[in-house]
């Protein structure tokens, strides 16, 4: 069974780990723990952390498998009319969901046969970290020997019994490359990467701001915007990371959907309206559209490209 998961994982251009399913209920508790000690802003626990905080386990479940899948960007056009505008759509947004859902699949079918096999909603950073599979940023993101931090880490539990699925959870190590280095600290737009603890301030954090659709609060500098969703700032800049793979969406929108998205007049519903919803569910993030607009309007701002 090892080798037949490290093949299939290998065959794919993936990394893999599994461990005891314990794994997953052992890391719920530190971020509570995390909590209790005052470490975690309250905002944004009950926002984003909530739920893999208390992750629910069947009673079926045995082992946890999870699969570090590397992702590139992608690039999406809006046209402005008198000009088209590039907007990068960070790695793991685009097909989210459908890779979770791809990889389980092929798991199942290929590896583990006649077992149950169930994405998990828990801290995956930490599980992978503890299953040895990946080692942390002082960015606080989690990095794979030989693919960096440009990956979807995709968790699910099973009822297969693993071998080697008796181990004890490894501590978290940081890169040696982070060893004196401070450059995604210095990077990232907003504070969030302190000098004085790994663990990030995320409520500090862009992504935090901008996956949400609330208006932008008053501490985030408007330069800061640079992606379409997401931000990059602390994983580009990284020496531990490749290039960045940028592949083309072919998704553009045309000047009407564009105007459609930001809520300029152009009818929302109608042509306009199935447009936008065509190319956002080509890139299956269909129910982003009001980010991405507000998003966008930021973007064209910042580029002093308002019209
Ligand atoms: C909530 C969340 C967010 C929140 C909060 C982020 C955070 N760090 O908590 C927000 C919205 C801000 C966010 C942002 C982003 N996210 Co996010 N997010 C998550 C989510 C749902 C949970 C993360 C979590 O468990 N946070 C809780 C904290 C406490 O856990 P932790 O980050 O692992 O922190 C550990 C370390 O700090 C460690 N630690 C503490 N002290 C020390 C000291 C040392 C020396 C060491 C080694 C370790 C260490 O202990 C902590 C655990 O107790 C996961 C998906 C999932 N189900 O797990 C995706 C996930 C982490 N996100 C992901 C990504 C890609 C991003 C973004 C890059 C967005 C983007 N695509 O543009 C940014 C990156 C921000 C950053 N610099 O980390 C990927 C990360 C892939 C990777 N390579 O690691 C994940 C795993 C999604 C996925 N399925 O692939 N995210
Ligand atoms: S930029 Fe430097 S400190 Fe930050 S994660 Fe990369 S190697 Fe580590
Ligand atoms: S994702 Fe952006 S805002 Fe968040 S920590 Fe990294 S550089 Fe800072």
């Amino acid at each position: 069974m090892d080798d037949s998961l490290r093949r299939w994982a290998r065959d794919r251009g993936y990394q893999v780990g599994w461990g005891p399913a314990e794994i997953v209920r052992s890391a719920g508790s530190e971020l509570l723990a995390r909590r209790e000690a005052r470490e975690l802003d309250e905002e944004l626990f009950r926002e984003t952390l909530a739920t893999v905080s208390r992750p629910v386990l069947p009673e079926w479940a045995a082992s946890v498998v999870v699969v570090a899948v590397p992702r590139a960007a992608s690039v999406v056009h809006f046209d402005l009319g008198d000009r088209v505008l590039e907007t990068i759509l960070p790695p793991i947004y685009r097909h989210f969901r459908a890779t979770f859902e791809d990889v389980r699949r092929d798991l199942q079918a290929k590896v583990l046969a006649g077992s149950r096999v169930e994405p998990i909603r828990a801290p995956l950073k930490a599980i992978a970290s503890g299953l040895g599979l990946v080692r942390y940023g002082r960015n606080n993101l989690t990095y794979a020997a030989g693919f960096g931090s440009y990956l979807q880490l995709c968790g699910y539990v099973t009822d297969a019994q693993l071998p080697g699925a008796d181990r004890l959870p490894q501590p978290p190590m940081l890169l040696p490359e982070c060893d004196g280095c401070d450059i995604c600290r210095l990077a990232c737009p907003t504070g969030a990467i302190g000098a004085d603890r790994v663990l990030l301030r995320a409520e500090r954090c862009l992504t935090f701001a901008n996956e949400r659709p609330d208006p932008w609060p008053a501490w985030l500098p408007a330069t800061s915007h640079h992606c379409l969703i997401g931000c990059l700032a602390c994983q580009r800049c990284c020496p531990a990371n490749p290039r960045l793979e940028i592949s083309g969406s072919g998704v553009t929108f045309s000047a009407d959907e564009t105007r459609a998205l930001l809520g300029e007049g152009a009818p929302t519903g109608g042509r306009n309206g199935d447009g936008v919803r065509r190319k956002l569910d080509e890139l299956a993030l269909a129910e982003e559209e009001t980010l991405f607009g507000r998003n966008l309007r930021a973007l064209i701002e910042r580029r002093g490209q308002a019209r």
